[in-house]
């Protein structure tokens, strides 16, 4: 189906919208994309962002977007290497909890914490990444019952080939074809919301079959993007393709798993990235994500963009064509 979209922030590139609704209002949490000059790879290092800004709306088709400025940025950050990707923000108890993929003083991405009073910041950020943490994309869900999940991981340059079992590899290692694909994972926030409160376990996405999905399923395994929102009582895991460039979906039964896969969310946009995140706002449902239409096709230059989403009566997301 295509839907009527909008360019959230026409005048800076923005990407990688992580979306909540805090005080009744819209919160924008993006990475913000800048000309490096550094060049294209397959490790992603032109995609070297040093800031963030939030952003807020009372009408997301329509309203004003605030810009809140900067909120946390690299050299604010006390073991910092470089590349800001994806954030999230969560609520707990009055206190804003940011988490962030940033790359350590040795180039590994580890998962930081930031920590506001209000939710359009600033953020201060903790001293140390999460203990055990790695790889990027952190998004995080609040299950509305005083529990906290964050899901994570990345593929290529998010580095996930390089762990099995929470260890770190000698060298990268991707399962043969048949096998099945390496999973995003998923693990419970400790009590302070600035640590895990567990091992991070893994995120498996099954097919029609009851089987997981294997590693050469390029257009259904996960590569990255993880979010997770609820809809009528089920959980869905959303994410992205990575190199077949589909924003997909499971289902599940709780926010561990397993889930299954059910469909594609968004066809491909021009960009190689694709990357949303899927919100409830005044009874209609968003989604937002990002293009690189502006820039003409810069992949390191995204734009970000929302347009409403439904869903079927048998609760499946009805495939969007972004205009
Ligand atoms: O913005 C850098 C990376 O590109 C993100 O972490 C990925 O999800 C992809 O959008």
């Amino acid at each position: 189906m295509k839907k009527e979209a909008r360019y959230l922030v026409p005048n800076d590139y923005m990407a990688d919208p992580a979306v909540h609704v805090f005080e009744g209002k819209v919160y924008i949490y993006p990475s913000h994309d800048r000309e490096s000059g550094i060049p294209e790879n397959d490790n992603g290092d032109h995609f070297d962002m040093c800031d963030y800004h939030v952003f807020s709306t009372d009408d997301v088709m329509h309203g004003e977007i605030k810009d809140h400025g900067v909120v946390l940025k690299v050299s604010d950050i006390p073991w910092a290497g470089r590349q800001l990707w994806d954030c999230d923000v969560v609520c707990k108890n009055g206190k804003y909890y940011m988490y962030f993929p940033l790359k350590d003083k040795n180039d590994i991405f580890r998962i930081g914490v930031a920590v506001s009073d209000c939710p359009e910041g600033p953020f201060i950020p903790q001293p140390d990444p999460i203990r055990g943490s790695y790889s990027i994309d952190p998004a995080v869900f609040d299950d509305g019952e005083g529990n906290y999940y964050m899901y994570f991981g990345g593929l290529w340059g998010g580095q996930l080939q390089r762990y099995r079992n929470n260890k770190a590899l000698e060298s990268a290692a991707f399962p043969a074809d048949d096998e099945p694909a390496l999973p995003s994972r998923v693990v419970k926030l400790s009590a302070d919301m600035l640590q895990f409160a567990e091992e991070p376990q893994p995120l498996i996405i099954l097919g029609e079959d009851g089987k997981p999905l294997t590693a050469d399923d390029n257009s259904r395994r996960f590569f990255e993007a993880s979010w997770m929102h609820k809809y009528n009582g089920k959980y869905y895991f959303s994410y992205s393709t990575g190199d077949t460039h589909l924003l997909c979906y499971a289902i599940g039964d709780n926010p561990y798993g397993p889930f299954t896969y059910q469909g594609v969310i968004l066809m491909p946009v021009v960009g190689w990235t694709t990357h949303h995140s899927i919100v409830e706002y005044k009874g209609k449902w968003y989604l937002f994500h990002h293009d690189c239409v502006p820039s003409n096709g810069t992949t390191w230059l995204r734009s970000l963009k929302v347009c409403e989403l439904e869903y079927d009566a048998a609760g499946h997301i009805i495939t969007i064509e972004s205009k």
